[in-house]
């Protein structure tokens, strides 16, 4: 079992045992094992046999290491399903509610004995909450809201968690003889900001129709794998934990480009496309394409093969969302979209003055790894206590920190002093103008007194980029992929103004917050708006987020020219807070 998996079940049965009111002690040490095991870097459950060991763990005692053992051995922890008898397994869906922890959940089970997300919106509905302890009519609005956002997400996972399985698996199933290629297709490939399910295409010769049944088997048995759906003569679709999906399909290589076309979708895009092969006098399905007339194939190996013979150039997979890019295509307007290799620098991360991970020289260093010129640290300012934001002195003194550190460099990178300044509730920034003058990059971001009105959120955000030192309105959205929307406030009031006064917007690739989202860098762009792309990493391995980014803004057709750090870093600093003529 992975690591993930045991510290899954650990803290689980961590929260069943608060709800069932069980000994502090005994919660404490589950949790805390669920961290140990979280953070190791060594697989602990090989490590299961050898107790001595799995002791050296801090966090792991001789109880918990019998309790790794036993999921080791059986993929099970006896508590967690006695637990789960007790109450019901929907118990574990309701405590994945946001804003619902085990205490909550206790208080709602001890008085009417509910154990489900159905149950809890009922009693909501019908008014049975009232009267118990922190449920006024505000709170049980909460409630219902987190429902209503829950069912919106479940079932979508982030593009960084569907990437890291279907790499694992990837490398699963390459290991089997004749297997040449292993293709991630579907919205993964289509880089959308969350993804439904997996779909991996399998190719080579061990694909071939009278050998083809032994990929399956293969593929059936991969050891993640929670529980298997279906298994058919080409396709295996199965479980992983968490609930993610994965389809997988074996094709055999003369098909590789019809399938992967099919697959890679979106629909909008293919029934587009399939229509445009019937008006040609072709067919078009996810083994090739053939002539109407008399069935005869066309060559359909590759991707290029089938969008040449229906007229037109090959169409990136980030565009395919029937949006009007097959026009594109036809009229020979597609555009070049940006790529990774543009990026010249990155303008927003966290050093360990404040909540990053590494010192300022070790983000230059891993910058200078990935080919960049320059980098910006902005760390945050001391409205977010917690991450022991800076003062006004604090952040002169990191100025001082960054230029020591830029000299340091001799010019192999430039490192730009910056902050995240806070933008406090009435639009004000959270260190005085004096201290922001002195920062080659500002960036201004919301952090807090995220429910305001959208007309107040809408006024503090302009309040904030009036200011003339700020060079960067950061994550302008605010939302939390999958956990957390948007703030309400006027998106496109907040663009033009930015437009108007030069100030950027960023794009940001942390991949459960990816805002402006791909309409969004659209409309950004249209009005004129400067974009950035910035990692906001807190490790130096996070500057690697970069890709998630890009991808979205290859989803809104942006090129090279359109996003400003990927010009040199003399020419970034000419434009960063330069009005439009
Ligand atoms: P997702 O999984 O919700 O993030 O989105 P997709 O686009 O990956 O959707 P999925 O997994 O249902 O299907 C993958 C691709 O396969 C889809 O983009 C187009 C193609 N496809 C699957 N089923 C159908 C179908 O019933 N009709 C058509 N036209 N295409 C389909
Ligand atoms: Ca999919
Ligand atoms: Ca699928
Ligand atoms: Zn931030």
């Amino acid at each position: 079992m992975e690591n993930r998996q045991i510290a899954q079940i650990l803290f689980e049965t961590a929260d069943l045992l608060e709800v069932s009111a069980a000994d502090s002690f005994r919660i404490r040490s589950y949790r805390r094992a669920a961290e140990a095991v979280e953070s190791s870097t060594v697989a602990v459950g090989p490590l299961a046999n050898e107790p001595k060991k799995l002791l050296e763990i801090p966090g792991i005692g001789k109880g918990m290491a019998a309790n790794i053992l036993q999921m080791e051995r059986t993929g099970k922890l006896a508590l967690r399903e006695e637990l789960l008898a007790r109450y019901k397994p929907s118990m574990l869906e309701l405590l994945r509610l946001p804003g619902m922890g085990p205490k909550t959940v206790a208080l709602f089970w001890d008085a009417l004995r509910i154990a489900s997300i159905d149950e809890l919106e009922a009693a909501a509905r019908e008014g049975r909450l009232e009267g118990l302890p922190r449920c006024g009519p505000k709170q049980v609005a909460k409630i219902l809201q987190g429902i209503l956002d829950y069912r919106q997400h479940a079932g979508r996972f982030h593009l960084d968690v569907a990437e890291t399985a279907a790499e694992k698996l990837t490398e699963y199933i390459r290991a089997f003889p004749g297997v040449a290629r292993v293709t991630t297709a579907g919205s993964l490939r289509r880089g959308r900001e969350t993804v439904g399910d997996l779909d991996l295409l399998v190719t080579g010769p061990a694909c071939a129709s009278d050998r083809v049944s032994a990929v399956v088997e293969y593929v059936a048995a991969y050891p993640s794998m929670v529980d298997l759906i279906a298994k058919g003569q080409n396709k295996v679709s199965f479980h992983l934990r968490h609930g993610l999906q994965v389809d997988v399909r074996m094709l055999p290589d003369e098909s590789f480009g019809a399938a992967l076309q099919y697959f890679t979708g979106s629909k909008m895009h293919n029934v587009a496309i399939r229509q445009r092969a019937l008006k040609l006098g072709y067919t078009l399905n996810e083994y090739t394409l053939a002539r109407l007339e008399d069935g005869v194939a066309l060559p359909s190996g590759t991707e290029e093969e089938i969008y040449a013979a229906l007229g037109i150039e090959w169409i990136p997979p980030e565009m395919r969302e029937g949006l009007g890019e097959i026009e594109a295509a036809e009229q020979s307007r597609l555009p070049r979209l940006i790529e990774q290799s543009d990026i010249r620098g990155d303008l927003h991360m966290h050093s360990d003055a404040t909540d990053g991970r590494n010192t300022i020289r070790e983000m230059a260093q891993a910058a200078l790894e990935r080919g960049y010129s320059y980098i910006a640290i902005t760390d945050h300012s001391k409205n977010l206590a917690m991450t022991n934001g800076l003062d006004d002195q604090r952040a002169l003194d990191h100025v001082k920190r960054i230029g020591a550190v830029d000299r340091e460099m001799e010019g192999r990178i430039r490192i730009f002093s910056g902050i995240e300044v806070d933008i406090l509730a009435d639009g004000a920034l959270d260190l005085s103008d004096g201290v922001l003058a002195r920062m080659d990059v500002v960036v201004a971001s919301v952090h807090s007194y995220f429910n305001q009105p959208a007309e107040q959120m809408t006024e503090r955000i302009l309040r904030a980029i009036e200011n003339p030192f700020v060079r960067v309105l950061g994550h302008p959205t605010g939302r939390l992929l999958l956990r957390r929307e948007p703030y309400a406030f006027d998106l496109d009031t907040v663009l033009r103004r930015c437009a108007e006064l030069g100030v950027a917007v960023e794009h940001n690739s942390y991949p459960d917050r990816l805002d402006l989202n791909d309409r969004n860098l659209r409309r950004a762009h249209e009005l004129g708006c400067k974009i950035v792309v910035n990692t906001d990493a807190h490790h130096t391995s996070h500057l690697d987020k970069m890709k998630f980014g890009i991808r979205q803004l290859r989803r809104a057709w942006l090129q090279a020219e359109d996003v400003l750090n990927t010009t040199g870093p003399e020419e970034l600093m000419r434009q960063l807070r330069q009005r439009p003529a």
